[in-house]
């Protein structure tokens, strides 16, 4: 065929010049959509430009997964239950370095690239911190042109969008399906049937082995829509596999045949229910018998077609497995994948237990994200007997076989075998998640180095001492391309026109910076692209909220989930003390201080931090005592297109959990690679970037977990907190007093009640250290020349914490598997 002769890529057979562009945007608005150009919508023209853009990638999409084919490399599949993306035009644009010629071509349809980036709806398909990590794996994955899936739930209804309304959250569904998503391309023809319920048939085969089978009618298919990841000016581009649960076929046949239409229509929507929606909780879990079936459908889907994929090279050849495959796992979410692999070895391809093991554990690796103990997923053991009986077999050999190996280790110690078990014994059995993660992978790893440390330590001990080698730390990074190129246009024009462009795609090169912090030239530059930034986050505040906000102040910001371990209400005890200072006729730094996140909608305390938010916003605000000088807003919304919009505007980036309760945090290294300085504790990945930025370039306070651990230990009194510190207890008594809602005065009591009573966070323990330490940042911001040194360094100190080197220690430490770059000849 002409394949061979093809030495083209459809970038030069469709061209990436300006008219090219033009002319594709006009076939697609004629073509695709079927408008001419006075019937063309806003949206239309962002969809043509995407679907332009796309067709740039498919070449290059078809070539690198032959290549992978041809080459027979080992592959990666990331297995997670959400992919934060957020928007790809940017991104795409951005990676295929057409950037340029996009915006000049965009130019004839009356409009900029930027607002066209406005038309694109968030890919909202996470939580948090877990979410987007991945999101920014797959981007280092193909940007290291390695040989890398990404699989997920193709969720209807992704993350929920926050109002405010009465100073209160509500949630409203996020319908990002209803308009044609144009990244994605479905494969019915890669449909895959999923099991769910049914019995187990068990039966001795000739050679006198007991064999089992799972014997259902109850499928789900699981239907793929692919999207193409490209690497950052390569040839890469990698696949992103989301299913979507469809009804199979066969399915409402029985009511079909007796005439019951409806009752069979019916039947469908309830197994298409199954990837409907994202469950909105971060670091909690909800043990709904829909979410195991979400992670069921995810795993054998994915399970599957990983082997299918294996099976067309390697019929029969299943020692290969482990080297040709690695499967990460994004926290216990699909760890069910464990015993998929093992049911598909035994009873479909026949292995032995012992080898089917082997191969198990030899390709699965597991990465947890959090030490909350709300976040252990655990399952009731009646769960997997309704939904998956054969599964429950398999845990349960699984357990008997390692509780047999850890009795042989500890004869006697039956504390360690309760403690150990893959089953929890009570009135309801449950199957730890955890432990059967642990237990089924060849590797461990936490997302910073204290959070490792404080696994192999508290949570997982007796796994570690069991299995010291499986443990170790990845630290979290970030991609540069997403969070500073395309974030923060201005600051890496600056940067680039110093030191070049290499940083962003080997971000170590961004310490060339370091010596431009002495250069009072660009110290002035790099603040008034700081103040740009500003401007740019206050039009749009006021576009969008309404609210004024003075680019003149200290902008200091906390955006994440709302989480009592994250300690919102810290900072907003720290505004409220501010506000009482301005009363007092002192005078301070004028700052405004912005928080934003979701809260997960059954945590009501959570929302009582929003709401408090709020109320304390609106009294600031409607006093004009403080006008000037201080401000607090919620930021409403608060998502990933929002987020690259705050960031590069920010000064201050509070960082503030408990010590030993925030795993890494990712928000901590965006913050300070554009450039704003953190006030933080000891916490996740903290603790390493103050190591790089240099202590005098950091703002740290509070308690360390030794001393955490310690005051939990000897019994914490936050009450003599609260009677010690005049100042703390003016605060709270403001709050409890019901000055900020004096419709409800009683309403903010429980936030109070809570601190003095029990505060597990230790907020008031380390209330004074933040207040202290925010008077540092206050008196240190006066000097904005000095600010900016400090900034600078910050930036230019944050190389190891892009993703590339994140994945790179993956690939090489704990997938074994290595670039495989892709030629178009
Ligand atoms: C988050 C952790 O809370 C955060 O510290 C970490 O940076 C992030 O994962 C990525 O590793 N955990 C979650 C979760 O989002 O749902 O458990």
């Amino acid at each position: 065929m002409a394949k061979k002769e093809k030495a083209k890529t459809n970038l030069e057979v469709l061209g990436n010049t300006v008219e090219a562009f033009k002319k594709a945007f006009d076939d697609h608005i004629h073509h695709t959509l079927a408008r001419d150009e006075h019937t063309v919508t806003k949206h239309e023209k962002f969809l043509a430009v995407a679907y332009s853009v796309r067709d740039r990638l498919i070449d290059r999409w078809i070539k690198t997964q032959e290549t992978y084919y041809e080459k027979d490399v080992k592959r990666v599949y990331y297995l997670s239950l959400e992919f934060l993306i957020g928007r790809t035009l940017g991104n795409s644009v951005l990676n295929l370095d057409v950037e340029k010629a996009v915006e000049e071509a965009v130019d004839e349809l009356g409009m900029t690239l930027e607002e066209l980036r406005e038309e694109e709806v968030d890919a909202g398909l996470g939580n948090g911190g877990l979410g987007r990590l991945a999101a920014c794996f797959l981007d280092s994955m193909a940007t290291l042109e390695l040989p890398a899936t990404g699989m997920g739930i193709r969720y209807e209804y992704g993350m929920f969008n926050q109002k405010i309304k009465d100073g209160q959250q509500e949630e409203l569904p996020d319908n990002w399906l209803r308009l044609p998503n144009p990244w994605e391309i479905a494969r019915p023809a890669n449909s895959i049937k999923v099991p769910f319920g049914g019995y187990v048939i068990s039966w001795t085969d000739e050679k006198g082995k007991l064999r089992n089978r799972w014997e259902t009618k109850d499928y789900v298919i699981a239907l793929p829509y692919d999207t193409p990841i490209p690497g950052y000016r390569n040839n890469t581009v990698n696949n992103l596999r989301l299913w979507s649960a469809q009804s199979a076929d066969e399915f409402g046949l029985a009511y079909f045949n007796n005439g019951d239409y409806l009752a069979a229509v019916q039947d469908m929507e309830l197994s298409e229910t199954i990837s409907k929606v994202l469950y909105p909780n971060d670091t909690s879990v909800n043990g709904k018998i829909l979410r195991l079936r979400q992670q069921y459908f995810l795993c054998s889907a994915s399970l599957q077609d990983i082997v299918r994929r294996f099976k067309k090279s390697h019929e029969g050849e299943w020692k290969l497995f482990p080297e040709k495959v690695a499967i990460q796992l994004n926290d216990t979410h699909p760890a069910i994948s464990i015993a998929e692999l093992m049911r598909i070895l035994l009873d479909e391809e026949g292995l032995e237990w012992d080898e089917a093991w082997d191969i198990t554990t030899h390709t699965f690796a597991y990465t947890n994200h959090t030490l909350m103990p709300e976040a252990l997923e655990k399952w009731p053991v009646s769960f997997f007997e309704k939904l998956l009986p054969r599964h429950l077999q398999i845990i349960y050999e699984i357990n008997s076989r390692f509780l047999a190996k850890v009795a042989l280790k500890w004869p006697g110690d039956t504390a360690r075998l309760t403690r150990m078990s893959l089953i929890q014994e009570g009135n309801e059995k449950m199957i730890r998640m955890a432990y059967l993660s642990i237990v089924g992978s060849f590797a461990v790893n936490g997302v910073a180095a204290l959070h490792s440390d404080l696994l192999r330590t508290s949570l997982f001990k007796d796994f570690y001492e069991f299995w010291p080698e499986k443990f170790n730390n990845k630290t979290n990074g970030v991609t540069p391309r997403r969070w500073v190129r395309k974030a923060d246009p201005a600051m890496s024009e600056l940067v680039s026109s110093k030191i070049g462009d290499g940083w962003v795609k080997d971000l170590d090169e961004i310490k060339k910076l370091e010596k431009f912090a002495d250069d009072a030239k660009f110290r002035k530059q790099f603040l008034a692209v700081k103040l740009e930034n500003k401007k740019r986050l206050a039009a749009y505040l006021k576009r969008t909220q309404n609210v004024d906000v003075n680019v003149n102040t200290l902008f200091d910001i906390q955006v994440k989930r709302i989480h009592e371990y994250k300690r919102q209400l810290l900072n907003i005890l720290h505004a409220i003390h501010l506000y009482l200072e301005i009363k007092d006729g002192k005078k301070i730094t004028p700052r405004t201080i912005m928080i934003g996140g979701k809260a997960a909608p059954g945590y009501w305390m959570a929302k009582q931090i929003i709401r408090l938010a709020n109320a304390v916003s609106a009294i600031i605000d409607s006093d004009p005592d403080c006008k000037g000088k201080l401000q607090m807003v919620f930021l409403e919304n608060y998502r990933v297109s929002f987020a690259e919009k705050i960031i590069p505007a920010a000064e201050l980036s509070e960082q503030i959990s408990t010590a030993g309760t925030e795993a890494s945090g990712t928000g901590n290294m965006k913050f300070a690679m554009n450039g704003a300085l953190t006030i933080g504790t000891l916490d996740g990945a903290n603790v390493e970037m103050r190591e790089v930025i240099g202590a005098d370039n950091f703002f740290l306070f509070g308690l360390t977990v030794e001393e955490v651990q310690d005051i939990l230990a000897k019994g914490y009194r936050p009450r003599d907190y609260y009677e010690k510190d005049d100042d703390l207890r003016r605060v709270l008594d403001l709050i409890t007093s019901g000055f900020f809602c004096p419709d409800h005065p009683e309403s903010f009591r429980p936030i109070v009640d809570k601190l003095l009573s029990s505060d597990p966070f230790l907020l008031l323990a380390d209330y004074r250290s933040y207040i202290e330490c925010q008077e540092q940042v206050a008196k240190a911001y006066e000097d904005q020349d000095k600010w900016a040194k400090m900034a600078i360094l910050n930036v230019a100190r944050m190389g190891k914490f892009s993703s590339d080197r994140t994945i790179d220690e993956y690939a090489k430490e704990i997938w074994h598997a290595k670039a495989c770059p892709i030629s178009l000849k």
